[in-house]
C-alpha cells in the first residue's frame, strides 16, 4: 500500500467495488458545487474541438492548422496518425489486464515517496480543501531508455513490455513531427522547441495509465480535477467511455471520443517557450456510472535539469517574457505543491 504522510492510501478501485452496495461514495469525493459536472458541463452546442488529419500532404496548411488549434484551444485530435491500431489495441489490453490483477500484486510497483512520479499510486496533486480524485494510476518512463526503471513496467501480462515499446517507439515519430510543425507555426526553424526542451535525444516520455473505476454518484465526482499538464505535450489515447472536458470561453466542453485518434493537450512547457503563443488547455475527467474509463496520456517533458523559458527568438522590447525561466524539476516541485512559479 502506498505510504503518503505516513498514512496509508486506500486504492479508489477498493473504494469503487465497496461504494457498489450502498450506491454512495465518501463525502471526500463530493466535490463543491462550482466544480461538479452535472453542474458546470456546457450543454448548449458544442463548437467545433479541432481534429487534425495528419495525412494532409499539404504541409503547410497542415502546420497552419496544428498552430490555429493550438493558440485557440491548445488542445486537438490527430487522425491518420500512422501508429498501427493493432499497436494502441495492445497498449491498452496490457494496461486493462495490469489494473485487473490482484491488489496485492498490484501493490509491488506502488509508488516510493521519494518524489519521483513513478509507480501505482493514487494520490497525485495536493488537492484544495482535501476532495479526492476517483481514478488510480500507474506512471513509467517509456523513453529514452536512460530513463526506463523496469521495476515500475508490470511483469504481468507478459506481453506488458512489448506493447508498450512499440507504442513508445511509433509514438515518437508522431511527436517529433509536432513540434516541428508547433516550431514552424511559430515562424521558427522546426527543431526549435525540440532544441528548447534539451533535444529529442534527451526528451522524456513518461506513460500514465488512469484507471477510473465506476462510480455511483458521476454527476458529483471528478476522475482528475482541472489542471493544465506540466509536460511540454501531452498525447494520450483513451478507451470508449467518453470522459474528456476541455475548458475554453469559460465553459466546460466533451470531447468526443473519436476511435483510433491522439488526443494533444499542449502542456505548460510548450507555452512557455512560446511566449504564450500556444496555450496550456485547461482539463479535467468525468466518471461513468457502470463503465470503467481508462487512459494512457504520455508526457512530453524535458530533462529535469533542463533549463526552460520562453525562447530568445520570441522575445524582445516590444514582446517581452511573459514566463520566469527556470529549471524543470523547480517548475515540477512548484506545480505539484501548488506554489507560485
Ligand atoms: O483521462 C484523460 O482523458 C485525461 C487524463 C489527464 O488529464 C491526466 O492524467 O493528466
Ligand atoms: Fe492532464
Amino acid at each position: 500500500m502506498e505510504v503518503i504522510d505516513g498514512r496509508q492510501r486506500e486504492r479508489v478501485q477498493s473504494i469503487a467495488f465497496n461504494s457498489l452496495s450502498n450506491q454512495d461514495i465518501p463525502a471526500e469525493f463530493i466535490r463543491a458545487e462550482t466544480e461538479q459536472p452535472a453542474l458546470t458541463t456546457f450543454n448548449g452546442p458544442i463548437p467545433e474541438i479541432p481534429v487534425i488529419d495528419f495525412g494532409n500532404p499539404d504541409h503547410e496548411k497542415l502546420a497552419e492548422e496544428i498552430a490555429d488549434a493550438s493558440r485557440e484551444w491548445g488542445f486537438f485530435q490527430i487522425v491518420n496518425h500512422g501508429i498501427p491500431g493493432e499497436v494502441i489495441e495492445e497498449l491498452q489490453k496490457a494496461g486493462k489486464e495490469f489494473f485487473e490483477l490482484d491488489q496485492s500484486e498490484k501493490e509491488e510497483y506502488a509508488r516510493d515517496d521519494n518524489g519521483s512520479l513513478e509507480g501505482y499510486g493514487t494520490k497525485l496533486q495536493k488537492e484544495i480543501e482535501g476532495k479526492k480524485a476517483w481514478v488510480d494510476y500507474l506512471f513509467h518512463n517509456v523513453w529514452p531508455p536512460s530513463r526506463i526503471n523496469y521495476r515500475f513496467w508490470p511483469k504481468n501480462p507478459p506481453y506488458y513490455r512489448k506493447a508498450n515499446e512499440e507504442y513508445a517507439k511509433h509514438l515518437k515519430v508522431v511527436v517529433e513531427k509536432l513540434m516541428n510543425y508547433l516550431s514552424e507555426g511559430l515562424g521558427l526553424e522546426e527543431n526549435a522547441l525540440i532544441e528548447g526542451v534539451g533535444g529529442e535525444e534527451v526528451m522524456e516520455y513518461l506513460l500514465k495509465i488512469n484507471y477510473y473505476p465506476p462510480c455511483p454518484r458521476p454527476e458529483v465526482a471528478l476522475g482528475v480535477p482541472p489542471h493544465t499538464d506540466m509536460s511540454a505535450l501531452t498525447a494520450l489515447v483513451p478507451n470508449e467511455v467518453q470522459g474528456l472536458q476541455v475548458f475554453k470561453d469559460d465553459h466546460w466542453f466533451d470531447a468526443k471520443y473519436i476511435p483510433n485518434a491522439i488526443v494533444v493537450h499542449i502542456g505548460d512547457q510548450i507555452e512557455i517557450m512560446s511566449n504564450g503563443k500556444y496555450k496550456s488547455v485547461l482539463h479535467r475527467t468525468t466518471v461513468n456510472k457502470e463503465k470503467t474509463r481508462m487512459s494512457w496520456p504520455v508526457f512530453c517533458s524535458p530533462p529535469s535539469e533542463h533549463v526552460v523559458g520562453p525562447l530568445p527568438q520570441l522575445v524582445n522590447e516590444e514582446n517581452p517574457a511573459k514566463f520566469k525561466t527556470k529549471k524543470y524539476k523547480d517548475y515540477e516541485y512548484c506545480k505539484l505543491n501548488k506554489l507560485p512559479q
